[in-house]
């Protein structure tokens, strides 16, 4: 971080102003050179008004904001050149920086500084990163709790609650003679990771609540063909969305539906019915409905109440059998001759409309999306997630075991979590990780 780097951080395109960042020990100096104005005896956060010169040529009438180290963006000096839009000014003046000794800043070179230079933690600048990318308020609001140190405060907490265990402890096994030594029982230890499982219960279940309303719970409606898939998609929808007709392989391609349940979005796919293709353009809507079986995050596996179960049916209830699946029933209003018994199953007639407030409720229920708080704290990427089950499960195993286990045994366990809660926030951390996460940002950020 000893050289000086310098972007273009407005989108590139024809608008009325740009602004060229610069950041490091030169970022003034460098800038002076090309400035018909004395920068060098300039105040801090001040703005001046001037010209970018090259070799007497005028190149744009600009206005220069000063911000010196501490109190910028990277805490290190910040200079910020607002140019008339437009490409081919903006450019010029980014070149002329870096042909006077500035570098061109990688993407997100600025908010890695701002890491590194301790102003943000890692999930801050992962908030940042969210914030420009937000598309909905909902998103906006959660990325600015996540700039402003949410969930890294809750993890910091949490953090010194195991350090103290952890220096307890030693001092324990350190000093077994000194009497008037506070001792560290086990029942102490209980008692503060299970307030620290509490915790991170907490965000995990606000994590998880925060990604289905942000990103829709993928539904995948699956069945041979003529159970009444497409039928099941319109009464969902309350709309002729799909085709429907009484031959078999009407749907060919994937068709797309949103329902709203509860605050939570449910993306429908609507697919082609799975069974032996009778010509290419079927077989290619087949794979792409068993395709979608993977990801979905849910599937409505739709069988037929007018007939017996058929090898179709079996091949895909095992298929099945693993995911969030609900069975629907369907043709409740014809003469039952389906004889299955598994769990999770709703019984409903698409042509009559009956069950549908069965299935919403069945849903629901599964996804518990009465109880979800839209109103989020926290949300931790899916790294993050994993990283907190991790923790949960060494948690676990200490509970297990604490009554037969050394105390300092539960203090290497202490140790673990505590450096995984550190990885998370950035207070441990490798360069390869750091590289992955800023390479996601954008050029001038
Ligand atoms: N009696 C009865 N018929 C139904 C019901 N639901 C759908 N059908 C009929 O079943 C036939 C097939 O319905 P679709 O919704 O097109 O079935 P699908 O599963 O989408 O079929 P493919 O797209 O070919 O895979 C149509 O004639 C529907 O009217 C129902 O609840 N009762
Ligand atoms: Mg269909």
């Amino acid at each position: 971080m000893e050289d000086t780097i310098a972007a273009i951080s407005t989108a590139l395109g024809v608008g009325a102003i740009s602004i060229v960042r610069v950041s490091g020990v030169d970022a003034i100096e460098i800038v002076n050179k090309i400035f018909d104005q004395d920068l060098l005896s300039a105040e801090t956060h001040t703005i001046h008004y001037g010209h970018i010169i090259d070799n007497n040529e005028i190149i744009d009438e600009v206005l220069v904001s000063i911000m010196k180290a501490p109190r910028t963006f990277t805490y290190e000096d910040v200079v910020e050149i607002n140019t008339h839009g437009g490409i081919a000014t903006t450019n010029k003046v980014l070149e002329l920086l870096l042909l006077n000794g500035a570098r061109l800043a990688e993407p997100g070179e600025f908010t890695k500084r701002a890491f590194l230079n301790g102003r943000i933690d890692l999930v801050e600048a992962e908030g940042i990163m969210n914030l420009i990318e937000a598309k909905s308020d909902i998103s906006r609001k959660l990325a600015l709790k996540q700039v402003n140190g949410v969930v890294s405060n809750n993890i910091r907490e949490l953090r010194e609650k195991i350090m103290k265990l952890i220096a307890n402890i030693a001092v324990n096994i350190d000093y077994p003679e000194y009497e008037d030594i506070l001792e560290v029982t086990t029942k102490d230890v209980e008692k503060e990771i299970t307030y620290i499982e509490s915790k991170l219960n907490e965000i995990l279940k606000q994590s998880n609540e925060t990604s289905l309303v942000l990103e829709g719970l993928k539904t995948v409606i699956l069945g041979r063909p003529n159970v009444g898939k497409s039928s099941i998609l319109n009464m969902l929808l309350n709309e002729e969305k799909a085709i429907v007709t009484d031959i078999a392989g009407t749907t060919r391609d994937v068709v797309e539906g949103t329902l709203n349940l509860n605050g939570v979005y449910l993306k429908l796919l609507d697919t082609a019915g799975v069974h032996e293709a009778s010509d290419k353009v079927e077989e290619i809507g087949i794979n792409k409905s068993l395709g979608l079986i993977k990801d979905a995050e849910l599937i409505l596996l739709v069988l037929d109440n007018s007939s017996k179960l058929t090898a179709e049916d079996k091949r895909l209830l095992e298929l099945t059998k693993d995911k969030n699946r609900i069975i629907i029933i369907n043709k409740v209003d014809l003469n039952k001759e389906l004889d299955l018994n598994e769990e999770n199953t709703i019984y409903l007639s698409a042509i009559n409309k009956t069950g549908l407030e069965e299935l919403k409720k069945k849903i629901v229920e599964m996804f518990n999306l009465d109880s979800i708080n839209t109103d989020m704290n926290m949300f931790v990427n899916a790294d993050d997630i994993a990283k907190i089950k991790r923790c949960l499960n060494i948690i676990d195993k200490i509970k297990k075991n604490i009554n037969s286990i050394e105390i300092d045994m539960i203090d290497i366990d202490l140790r673990e979590i505590n450096d995984i809660l550190g990885s998370i926030i950035g207070e441990s951390y490798d360069e390869e990780i750091l590289d992955t996460v800023f390479k996601n940002f954008c050029l001038g950020k």
